[in-house]
C-alpha cells in the first residue's frame, strides 16, 4: 500500500526549481550584513519590473509595536536589530519575529524597505561592497525566472529571527482568515484532460479562500507538500497552514493526466500558474500538483512543485 514516503515519488519525473533551494544555501553562509545587502540590490533590481502589493492593515498591525519600536531608534540600532534578525541571534525582536506568520515577516520588511527608502530607517551603506560570494549569489538571482526569484527572496524572510523550540515559543501569530467569497462570485476552473472531482473542487475551493470546506477534501492522514518543504500531515495541521499562509491565492491549472495506481488509488498531475496576492498577476509561477486519491476520491497526498523551467508544464512523462 501506499506510505508517505511512496506517495511523494509519484510523477518522479517531474522537475522542480532545484536552483530555489541552492540559492538559499549559499545565502546562509554569507555574513548578515552581505545578507541584507544582497537582499537590497535584488529588492531594487526586481522592483524595476515587478512591484509587489502593499500589505493591508490587518497584516500589519501585529507588526506594528516592533515597527514603531525600530523607526525611534538610532540608525546604528537599527542596523543591529536587522542583523540580528538575519544572524538569528537570540533577542527579543528576533523571538517576536520568529512567531509570525509569512505574511507578517514579509509585510514587516516590507515597511522596514519602504522606511529605508525614505530615510527613516538605517540604509544600507552607499557603496557597499559585496564579498565575491555575495555578488556571486547576486548574479545568480538575476537569471532565473521571477517566481523563482520571489520564491528565493520569501525563503529569505522566513529563514530570519530566533525561534527558540516548542517549549519557550512565543504564541504564533497570524493574520485574521477572511471570509470565503460569496456562491455567486466563483468561479470555476477548467483544466485539460481532467475532470476529476476532487481536484477541480480543490482549486476551487482553494481560490474561493474556502479552507473549511476544502479541507473536507482530505483524509484524516491525508498530507499536503508545499514547494521546497517537507509534508505537512494531517488536517488540522494542513487547516492551519491554509489559514495562515494560503489566503488570496490564484490558482491557475491548464491541463494534466490522470492515471490508475495500486489498491484503487488515482494519481493526476496538473500544472499551471499561481500567483500570490503580493504581486497579483505580475508573477506566474510555473507549478504542478501531484494529486495521489484513494479509491473513495479522498486526497491522501498533494505535493505543489515550483517548476525548473516553463517547458515542464508540458511534461507529463513516460
Ligand atoms: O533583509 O495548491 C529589504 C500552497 C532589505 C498551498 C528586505 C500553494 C533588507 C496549496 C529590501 C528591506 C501555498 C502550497 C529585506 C498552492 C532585508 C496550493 C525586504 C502554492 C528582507 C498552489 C524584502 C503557493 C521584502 C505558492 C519586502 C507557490 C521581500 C505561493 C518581499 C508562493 C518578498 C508565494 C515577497 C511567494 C515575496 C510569494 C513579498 C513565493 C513573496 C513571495
Amino acid at each position: 500500500m501506499f506510505t508517505l514516503d511512496r506517495a511523494t515519488r509519484i510523477f518522479p519525473e517531474t522537475a522542480s526549481a532545484d536552483v530555489v533551494p541552492a540559492l538559499t544555501a549559499r545565502f546562509n553562509l554569507l555574513s548578515a550584513e552581505d545578507q541584507l545587502a544582497l537582499i537590497w540590490f535584488a529588492y531594487l533590481e526586481m522592483g524595476k519590473t515587478i512591484t509587489v502589493a502593499a500589505p493591508g492593515a490587518a497584516r500589519m498591525q501585529f507588526a506594528e509595536p516592533v515597527l514603531t519600536r525600530i523607526r525611534a531608534m538610532t540608525f546604528a540600532d537599527q542596523s543591529q536589530v536587522m542583523c540580528d534578525l538575519a544572524n538569528r541571534s537570540d533577542t527579543e525582536i528576533s523571538r517576536w519575529y520568529a512567531s509570525w506568520s509569512v505574511n507578517i515577516k514579509l509585510g514587516f520588511w516590507y515597511q522596514l524597505g519602504v522606511w529605508m527608502d525614505e530615510g527613516h530607517v538605517a540604509p544600507i551603506p552607499a557603496g557597499y561592497q559585496l564579498s565575491a560570494n555575495a555578488a556571486s549569489v547576486l548574479t545568480s538571482l538575476k537569471t532565473i525566472d521571477k517566481g523563482q526569484q520571489i520564491t528565493v527572496l520569501r525563503n529569505f524572510v522566513v529563514d530570519m529571527g530566533f525561534d527558540p523550540g516548542k517549549s519557550d515559543a512565543l504564541e504564533r501569530v497570524s493574520e485574521p482568515v477572511v471570509l470565503p467569497t460569496a456562491p455567486e462570485q466563483r468561479t470555476s476552473v477548467v483544466i485539460e484532460g481532467v475532470d476529476n472531482a476532487t481536484v477541480v473542487n480543490y482549486m476551487n475551493l482553494l481560490n474561493a479562500n474556502d479552507f473549511d470546506q476544502l479541507i473536507e477534501l482530505f483524509l484524516p492522514d491525508g498530507a499536503l507538500q508545499p514547494p521546497f518543504q517537507r509534508p505537512i500531515v494531517g488536517r488540522e495541521p494542513i487547516l492551519r497552514f491554509f489559514r495562515e499562509d494560503c489566503q488570496n491565492l490564484k490558482l491557475l491549472p491548464d491541463r494534466g493526466v490522470i492515471e490508475p495506481s495500486d489498491g484503487g488509488f488515482t494519481q493526476i498531475k496538473v500544472t499551471g500558474k499561481v500567483q500570490t496576492p503580493w504581486f497579483g498577476a505580475g508573477v506566474g509561477m510555473n507549478v504542478a500538483w501531484r494529486f495521489l486519491l484513494d479509491p473513495e476520491g479522498k486526497i491522501y497526498f498533494v505535493a505543489i512543485d515550483l517548476l525548473a523551467s516553463a517547458a515542464e508544464l508540458l511534461k507529463f512523462g513516460r
